[in-house]
Formats: C-alpha cells, structure tokens, sequence
C-alpha cells in the first residue's frame, strides 16, 4: 500500500531559469491534512509556464521548479478531512482556488479566492512547505499550486475539481486552464450575447477559447486580431469569421479598421497576450456607449496602462479577468456537460501529443508558435 508513505516516481525539474527540464526521480510526500496526492494521466504546456520558466529575477523566479499547471489525473490517496474525494476520482487540479468558505468564493461576483491568495505567481501547499524532493534529499519548488510535470504530485483539495470520467482524459486536461480561461471570459465576465460583435487580440488557445465561447454564444462577427496569417484559418474552426493583420495595417490604425468592420466599434474585446498597448488598442476598439473590453493577458513587463479618460467617459468599460472569472469546482463540471453533449469545441485544440520523455518538445513548440496544446502522455 502507497497511502501514506512518500512515492519515488519520475519529474522533469528546471533547475534554472529558461533551461531545459530535465528527467529525474523524485520523492512525493504523502498528502497532509486537505491535500490529495494525484497520479498525473496527461498535462499541457500553457503559455504561463513558458512565462515563468523564462522568468531570472524577482520573487516569481523560484528555482528549481516543478513546472505544469495544465493537466488531468487519478486521485491515488488523500489526507486528513478531505471528504469530497477519494482514491479512484478523475480530477483536474486548478491553479486558481475554489475554497468555497471565503467572501470570494461565496460570492457569485468573484473567482478570486481570498482564502488562498497566490502569493508571487510561486503556488506552494498552504503550509509553505515543499512536497517534492530530489535525489539529493533537496526540497523542489511547486508551481501555481498544480506542478504537473512529475508523475505525481500533490494539491490543496481547493485546487482539484471532480470531473466525469466520460470525457477522454486528453480533452478535459484542456479545460484546466487555458480554455476554460478563454471560454469563461466569453461566457461569465463579457456574457457575450446573440448577434453581438467580438474582437480577439492574439489567437493562441486562450483566444481561440474566447471565440469559442463567442461562437456557442451566436456572437455575428468574430474578429481574430493576430500577427500571424496562418491562424485565420485556425482560427475559423472556432468561429473566427473575420481577421485582422496588425503588419498589414499601414494606412490605419488596428482600432480603426475594426471600428469601420463594426459600426463604430466591437461589443466586446478581449485582450489575449499581455501587453499594455494591445490592451489600449481593445479598448479603442470596443464601441462607444457599452463596448466591454476583457483584459485576460498577465503583463509582466511593468508597464502601466494609460487610458484617456474621455475614451471610458461615454460608457465603455474595462474589466480584468483571472481565470476568465471561473469558479473552478461549479463552472468546470459544467463545461465538462457542454462537451460530452458536442456543443463546446475541444478538439481542435490539440495539435500534438508525445510522450513525457520529450517534455522539452512542447516547449519548442508553443515557443515557436507551432502548437495550440500539446498533450504531454505520463
Ligand atoms: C496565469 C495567469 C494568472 C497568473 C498565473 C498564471 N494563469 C494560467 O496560466
Ligand atoms: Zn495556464
């Protein structure tokens, strides 16, 4: 029997910023009180593990690191007073709490947990203590409070959700981050409505979520804004119906031209990326009178956010959203409902799949712009 006593299993650390992860064996403690130990089936390469493998400096560079926060997995055995799930459960961890006791999560207005709040972008067991070590008998960093890399891994019962075991392992794992991020922002934070006109700055898997959501929603005119020409016909699979080159833009600017494309601007514009002068750009681009402009990217090069006053004044507005505003233990499961009935569109996302030995061929891929999700097999 494994149940309380540590697992020695496979995990590829990073032992330094922007490094490639490397194979080793690891010791996993067993669950403390409110975690559960999971055995990893399948994890993704999300676009925030890029971010913060890359990251040399500041708190958020903590190293070495199990990195993976996409994933989904088998509960093999909990801790103490953790009643809602057992050995056997098909779960998805969740890097964005769901505690359902604190003011956030009571309320219907937020998904920000209060209870748990993710100091630094770091994500460690509520104790602060580590629950992976290295051969060395060295303590190994968590990630966003998920660390999927590794074929074990323990998480805070806040952070798995219970899911059907109906859906195919590989599909669900998208819904732990990435997609339901961008379906979420379409669906809870803009409540995108029939016949109504979205703009998405950047089609990587979170905005081709966000069209997703848009296109289950009857939005008329979905417009892809990226650099990229190949992902307007990426992008069509996911209801995309219209694009815009921001290089081909010469004459005009980006808002202008979506202004002209929507009669004076789009109903709802989703900032996908994370810089500060797109985010100004989807701003510019939302109607005048109630254009709602979604900011889902994490900027992380400091940069503030100017916006001209006179440009909300007539009633525009700007929103922030983590997690696309999904409170990860009711919206998931529900998710989960919108595939299994073939509504919600979760295929297309996947455009690889290796194996855990060739790990650092995800990150090749997503750094090249290659891949939407690559599903890792354990
Ligand atoms: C991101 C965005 C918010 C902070 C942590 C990382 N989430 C998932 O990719
Ligand atoms: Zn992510």
């Amino acid at each position: 029997e494994t149940e309380r006593k540590p697992i020695r299993c496979k995990a590829a650390i990073c032992r330094s910023p922007g490094e490639p992860l490397v194979i080793e064996e690891v010791e996993v403690a067993p669950p403390e009180a409110w975690e559960v130990r999971i055995k990893i089936l399948c994890t993704s390469l999300c676009h925030s593990d890029l971010t913060f493998w890359k990251l040399d400096m500041g708190p958020a560079a903590a190293f070495p690191r199990i990195f993976g926060h996409e994933a989904v997995g088998v509960v093999e055995s909990v801790g103490e007073h953790v009643e809602e799930l057992r050995e056997g459960d098909t779960v998805l961890p969740v890097f964005q709490p769901d505690c359902g006791e604190c003011r956030d999560c009571k309320s219907q207005k937020s998904n920000d947990c209060s209870k748990f709040p993710i100091a630094h972008y770091i994500g460690m067991p509520r104790d602060g203590t580590s629950r992976f070590k290295d051969s060395n008998g060295q303590p190994v960093h968590h990630f966003l409070f998920v660390s999927s890399f590794t074929e074990y891994t323990v998480v805070d019962v806040a952070n798995v959700v219970k899911i059907s075991s109906d859906i195919p392992v590989e599909k669900a794992c998208l819904l732990s981050c990435g997609v339901s991020t961008g379906v979420g922002a379409a669906w809870k934070v803009a409540e995108v409505e029939e016949g109504s006109t979205v703009a998405i700055f950047g089609l990587g898997a979170v905005g081709l979520a966000v069209a997703e959501g848009a296109r289950l929603r009857g939005a008329s005119k979905i417009i892809g804004v990226d650099l990229n020409p190949a992902k307007f016909e990426i992008g069509k699979k996911f209801g995309v119906t219209d694009f815009v080159n921001p290089a081909a833009c010469l004459e005009k600017s980006v808002s202008q031209v979506i202004k002209e494309m929507t009669d004076g601007g789009a109903d709802y514009c989703f900032e996908c990326i994370g810089l500060a002068s797109l985010m100004q750009d989807a701003i510019c681009s939302s109607r005048q009178g109630w254009g709602r402009t979604v900011i889902l990217g994490v900027e992380m090069h400091g940069s503030p956010l100017s916006i001209n006053p006179n440009e909300i004044l007539r009633g525009k507005t700007v929103t922030g959203s983590i997690f696309g505003g999904v409170k990860a233990k009711s919206d998931i499961p529900f998710f989960v409902k919108k595939y299994l009935h073939k509504e919600l569109n979760l295929d297309g996302f996947i455009t690889h799949e290796i194996g855990f030995q060739e790990i650092n061929k995800a990150f090749d891929l997503l750094l090249q712009g290659k891949s939407l999700r690559c599903i890792i097999w354990m």
